[in-house]
């Protein structure tokens, strides 16, 4: 059966571009024809400059919004990564495949390391090596399939590649995965600035949706989205990225087609108003679900402890091999091994 594996990281709070291009796939179709493992990848949270208190709220808001959003315990295991050692363990192991070049490379990297030094930050570490950490928690799982959205499709090659590369210099270890992405909203831009994906921890928050927007915030936010001089409505993501941006929102949310759907309009007022409306109405059971679990949050913290026992018992054995086969000595088996450096 298809191994499938995703994360969200809980830098800041889940936005439209978090649901459309990755979770709600997740809940729709991944679950249900895959063995699924779904985890709040709370470790990549301390890549950038972090209050602790809040990443501990993040984490928990951004697991019930997981649940709130379909994933169900029974069909797939939702779990968060600082709960599993695996994912650490294993990723000092894949720091020794991978190299400084590669990780030089990544487009997350340069943004976000530029971004630190324009506010006046340094740049930690853990943000250079955390494509590795992202490969150690797919490559732990065997998973063979990525969903994400496309802008962690790069981190997704690296894994790749870093698994087989082990598996050529130290025998097969682990499965290579590949990335799926959806077929439209597979990067929800900025609402305020088009060019720009949008992001859960950007500064611009009129320009990003957020999961647990009210109602009006919502339309406020949509029906001020920047579009492009003209009047025509038409689907052109170089000439026209307001206009495509709001075109694929509304088909992501409809399950139509952007072509298509612009096809149907003759303004751009009437547009943001029916994406507005269409936003609205895919939020609102993720909302209801999510005050519901909120007012239970036993059954959350069951859930989660449930998925990292599961998740530990299916990590294991992968890691454990790695372990084996670039050459650390197991536990306990020293004098089983001849001396004969
Ligand atoms: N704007 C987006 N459009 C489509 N997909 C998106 N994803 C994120 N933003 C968009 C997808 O959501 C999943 C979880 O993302 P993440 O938590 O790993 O964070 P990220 O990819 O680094 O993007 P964010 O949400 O903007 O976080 P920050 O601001 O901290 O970098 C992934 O599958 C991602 O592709």
């Amino acid at each position: 059966m298809t191994r499938v594996f995703s994360g969200v990281k809980p830098t800041g709070h889940l936005t439209l571009g978090n649901y459309l291009g990755a979770m709600q796939r997740w809940a729709a179709a991944d679950q249900h024809q895959a063995d699924a493992l779904f985890c709040v990848v709370d470790l990549h949270a301390l890549t950038v400059d972090h209050d602790p208190a809040r990443v501990r709220r993040l984490s928990r808001q951004a697991a019930t919004l997981l649940l709130a959003s379909g994933l169900d315990p029974e069909l797939c295991t939702v779990f968060v990564q600082s709960h599993v050692d695996e994912h650490a363990r294993l990723s000092y192991v894949l720091e020794c495949v991978a190299t400084d070049g590669e990780m030089r490379r990544m487009i997350q990297y340069k943004e976000k390391a530029a971004r630190e030094r324009v506010r006046g930050g340094s740049v930690r570490l853990s943000l250079l090596t955390y494509p590795v950490l992202m490969a150690a928690d797919i490559l732990a799982y065997g998973a063979d399939q990525v969903p994400v959205g496309e802008d962690q499709r790069q981190h997704v090659e690296l894994a790749r590649d870093l698994a087989v590369r082990f598996n050529q210099r130290y025998g097969h270890a682990f499965v290579v995965p590949r990335a799926t992405a959806p077929q439209v909203a597979a990067r929800v831009m900025n609402l305020q600035d088009p060019a720009s994906k949008m992001g859960k921890s950007d500064d611009s928050g009129p320009g990003i949706v957020y999961l647990l927007d009210e109602p009006d915030v919502v339309r406020k936010k949509v029906m001020r989205a920047v579009t492009d001089s003209g009047r025509e409505v038409v689907y052109d993501r170089d000439a026209r990225p307001g206009l495509a941006n709001l075109l694929e929102i509304l088909a992501a949310c409809t399950g139509g087609n952007p072509s298509e759907l612009s096809g149907a309009y003759t303004s751009y007022g009437a547009l943001k108003k029916d994406t507005a409306e269409a936003v609205v109405e895919l939020l609102r059971p993720v909302q209801d679900r999510h005050r519901e679990l909120c007012a239970d949050p036993g059954y959350v913290e069951g859930v989660l402890r449930d998925g990292a026992r599961k998740a530990r018992a299916m990590a294991r054995p992968t890691v454990d091999a790695a372990y084996r086969a670039i050459g650390l000595l197991p536990a306990g088996a020293g004098a089983e091994v001849p001396v004969t450096v």
